[in-house]
């Protein structure tokens, strides 16, 4: 998967080259290119937003910048998929984050401020006939779209065959849709369960007596109803 990151701020894509997605881009699963919105700016003062027409607090990031660093990227691949995110956006959730696991190419457009001008998106979606999502991590506010990017990208990469290392932790995990024909939990959302590890005991606490039993039907079991009591308890 190649993705592209135009942002203000490339810093803040330095974590990506740790750990399993540093990995996937030395393995050639992923390549990864962020590309500084500030260069695209003209003018002495180099801005990239202004003030917002009808009036209100805060800045604007205006669209002319912005499509300088897009339309390059555009042009080569029509193909890709425009992620923006922003608080306003539709919520991004696993189920999004599968289906965007098997694109060629993202592309996220990182605004700061009171957000961009919405002419960016109408644009590209309607006259460039780019897809475009709009995408929101959940109910509160940012300061920016780089950190909702970096958890979009990670939730999405992960799911990329090869990039996990043991990719059987992608099944019984939180939030997977279960629908595995004949399983019990069929279509059910549900949380992790519990995990232990050793010692059998610390600092008084015991792990559950089932999950040392060897009894792996009991212990599936006990799985499933721990997963179904915390998703209860979550809603
Ligand atoms: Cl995607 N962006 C910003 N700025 N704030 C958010 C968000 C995104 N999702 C939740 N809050």
């Amino acid at each position: 998967m190649k993705i592209d990151i135009v942002t203000i701020f490339p810093e803040y894509f330095t974590p990506l080259s740790l750990s399993l997605l540093g990995k996937a881009q030395g393995d050639g699963l992923l390549e990864i290119s962020t590309h500084n919105l500030r260069e695209r700016a003209h003018g002495v003062h180099k801005s990239v937003d202004d003030t917002p027409y009808g009036g209100g607090a805060g800045m604007v990031m205006m669209a002319e910048p912005i499509a300088q660093a897009i339309d390059p990227l555009v042009n080569a691949d029509p193909e890709l998929v425009m992620i923006i995110p922003t608080p306003s956006g539709a919520r991004f959730t696993q189920e999004r984050a599968v289906e965007l696991s098997t694109a060629e190419h993202l592309l996220f457009l990182c605004g700061r401020y009171e957000g961009i001008d919405a002419r960016v998106p109408e644009y590209y979606r309607e006259v460039a006939q780019i897809r475009v999502e709009e995408l929101s991590l959940g109910d509160y506010v940012l300061a920016g779209g780089e950190v909702a990017s970096l958890a979009m990208i990670e939730a999405i990469t992960r799911l990329i065959p090869g990039v996990l290392g043991n990719p059987d932790s992608l099944v019984e995990e939180s939030h997977v849709l279960r629908d595995v024909s004949g399983d019990e939990s069929a279509g059910e959302t549900l949380v992790e369960y519990p995990n232990y590890t050793k010692p059998p005991q610390w600092r008084g606490l015991d792990v559950p007596e089932v999950l040392t039993s060897g009894n792996h039907g009991a212990i599936a079991r006990w799985r499933l109803e721990q997963a179904r009591a915390r998703a209860r308890k979550l809603t």
